[in-house]
Order: C-alpha cells, then sequence, then structure tokens
C-alpha cells in the first residue's frame, strides 16, 4: 500500500504580477502544493490569479482567507510595506511563510519579525531572494569560495528594467530593486557588507517625472571588495540583470542574454527577456519548489528572515546614504541568533 502525503494548501495574498505568476506557478509546474485561496483587495485581480488555480477561492484580505478555508502555508506578494502586517498573523498561525523580498522596508519592522519568528520552534519563514537559486549566481559564488583566481576584488552589476509603473519611487531604487544585490553580494562573496554610497548621474530623462535615476550603489564588504551597481529602471529596452566578477587572476560574467542568436540583414541580435519573470523564471520555480518540500519537512530552504533582516539594515543605510550623498556605514544591530543555525536549514548553493 502506498501513502501519499496530501498537498500543502497554499494562499497566495497579493495578486499582482508576482503573486499571479506564482499562483500560476504552483497550479502549473510545482508538485506537492495546491493554491487555496488568492487574497487581493482588488477583486478583479483575485478573480483573474485565481481562474489559473482551479478550486481556489478569492477574498480581500487574509483573515477572510483565513475564516473560509484551511490553509497550510502562504506566499506574500504584496508591495514590501505591507509584508509586516501578514508575516505577524501567518507566523502566529505556524503557517509555512514564502515573503517576496523586501522582508519589509525598513530594519525596524524586520526585528519585529524576527522577534515574533524566535517565540516559534524554528523558522517559519523563507524570503523571496530567488537569485540565489539562478544557476549563474551560484556557479559565481563557488568560482569564489574556490579561491582559485585569487581574492574577488570587484563587482560590476548591472541591474535594467524596462520601465518603472508610477508608484515607484527613488526611495524604491534601494529597497525594491537595489535590495536584490544587497542579498546577492554578500551571498557571491561571502561576507557581509559594511558600508554603502550612493552617486547619481545624468537623468534618464524617459524615466517618470521627478524619478532620479539611473544611480550607481556602492556596496562594500568587510574585506573590501566593492561592487558597483548600476541602477537603471527605464531603459524601454528589457529586462537586463548581469555581474562581472573581477578576482586577482581572472574576470568572470554571468546573465549576458543566451540562446538563439539570429543574423539577418546585416544584423546579429539575441531576444532581451521583457521582464524579470523570464529571466529568472527558472530560479523561481526552483525555490519555490525548494520551499514546498521543505515545508512538508518541516523546515525552510532558503534564505531565512535573518537575511532578511541584514538586507533590511544594508537598504535602510542604503536610503540615508542615497538622501546625504555620504558613505553610511552599516551597523547590524546584533549577531546571528543561534535559532537561525538550525539543521536543516540549508543555505542553496551548499
Ligand atoms: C521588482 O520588484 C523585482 O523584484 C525585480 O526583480 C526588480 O528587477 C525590479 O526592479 C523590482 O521593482
Amino acid at each position: 500500500m502506498t501513502t501519499t502525503t496530501p498537498d500543502l494548501r497554499v494562499a497566495v495574498v497579493g495578486a499582482g504580477m508576482m503573486g499571479a505568476d506564482h499562483v500560476a506557478r504552483i497550479t502549473s509546474t510545482i508538485s506537492g502544493a495546491t493554491v487555496v485561496a488568492v487574497v487581493d483587495p482588488d477583486t478583479a485581480r483575485a478573480d483573474a490569479a485565481a481562474a489559473t488555480a482551479p478550486g481556489a477561492i478569492t477574498a480581500a484580505d487574509f483573515d477572510e482567507a483565513l475564516a473560509a478555508t484551511e490553509i497550510d502555508a502562504v506566499i506574500i506578494a504584496t508591495p514590501g510595506f505591507l509584508h509586516e502586517a501578514v508575516l505577524l498573523p501567518a507566523l502566529d498561525r505556524g503557517l509555512a511563510i514564502l515573503c517576496e523580498k523586501p522582508l519589509t522596508t525598513d530594519e525596524a519592522a524586520s526585528l519585529r519579525v524576527l522577534e515574533a519568528e524566535q517565540k516559534l520552534d524554528r523558522p517559519h519563514i523563507q524570503v523571496g531572494f530567488m537569485r540565489r537559486f539562478d544557476q549563474g549566481y551560484r556557479d559565481l559564488r563557488a568560482l569564489v569560495a574556490s579561491g582559485e583566481h585569487g581574492a574577488l576584488l570587484a563587482l560590476h552589476c548591472a541591474h535594467r528594467n524596462a520601465t518603472t509603473p508610477p508608484s515607484y519611487s527613488e526611495e524604491m531604487l534601494i529597497l525594491d530593486s537595489v535590495i536584490h544585490e544587497i542579498d546577492a553580494v554578500p551571498f557571491i562573496a561571502g561576507e557581509p557588507i559594511v558600508a554603502v554610497e550612493v552617486k547619481k548621474p545624468r537623468r534618464n530623462s524617459l524615466a517618470p517625472e521627478g524619478l532620479r535615476e539611473p544611480q550607481f550603489v556602492i556596496l562594500e564588504t568587510e574585506s573590501g571588495t566593492m561592487a558597483i551597481v548600476e541602477i537603471n529602471v527605464n531603459v524601454q529596452f528589457g529586462y537586463q540583470v548581469t555581474t562581472d566578477a573581477v578576482f586577482e587572476s581572472g574576470v568572470a560574467s554571468i546573465g549576458r542574454e543566451t540562446g538563439l542568436q539570429l543574423t539577418t540583414a546585416a544584423r546579429s541580435a539575441v531576444a532581451v527577456p521583457p521582464t524579470f519573470k523570464e529571466r529568472f523564471g527558472a530560479a523561481y520555480d526552483t525555490q519555490v519548489q525548494r520551499w514546498v518540500d521543505a515545508a512538508h519537512r518541516g523546515t525552510i530552504d532558503g534564505p531565512s528572515a535573518w537575511d532578511g533582516y541584514l538586507a533590511s539594515v544594508v537598504a535602510t543605510a542604503g536610503v540615508e546614504a542615497q538622501k546625504t550623498g555620504r558613505r553610511v556605514e552599516v551597523d547590524y544591530a546584533m549577531p546571528k541568533p543561534s535559532f537561525y543555525d538550525l539543521p536543516g536549514v540549508v543555505s542553496p548553493g551548499e
């Protein structure tokens, strides 16, 4: 006789681009999980996302969904400043949680989340820093760790989006976009960020009125590796995220466009993905499958709330650097609690 484990019953909170993508992913690609609820105050958006998940109910808020159906796990895909309001009740109920980045949009809120989580028996929150599941990032991390080409001296990171919505503010360059590099740079370099500085070159006149971008965000790590991040979010042509790593005796690059190269009419071209959904599609799939598998085992398998907290400390310093033009040192309030060292909490790539 074979026994089958019941699917993880997942609520997806936030049915915007990312939330809708996760609903469709769980339904069509991921095994061991079913979307049972889609939560969004915008009923048209909730309905549209739920249409891809047979049997899922829709609800205007998380409480309504909790009251209406049995839920084991939640994916939080609302804007970052709304995460805490879902994280706290989800922790209270002991749900498995995949929280899209950022954990929260400021350090104080991240601390409150850490405190609430540490009242439980083990970490429940995995943070959606999906770049850690991208093969290029993992290869680069392994190359740095191997020491084969000497020390890592510098990283040139380009982070380019086609356009931004009207709600996108200057702070979001750091809190919503560079937050990915704020997590990825320590992941690649194997050491924490200790200082941030922001430089503002000539403004792109194609950016929405009032948005001062592109910007260069300089992240320094403990041993002096410098990552220079070009955040450039109205490039019009598509989505591009590349990293060039400079070692003592070599240079490595990830993220260049690959695939079919068509040469015709005196031109040669490779397609550029339109958005992050396509560029990081495989990484999102791996991340969600590993989170579901880990939830069945009662653990997480990826960046934890501690990683989310570290990123929010750096991001808070980054916003100060952006406002003042100064180099701002990062002050982590505490060492990593042993709670986050539990065996079974695996860092991807390890
Ligand atoms: C968006 O929220 C993401 O997470 C994307 O990966 C990033 O490239 C974009 O700039 C953000 O707004």
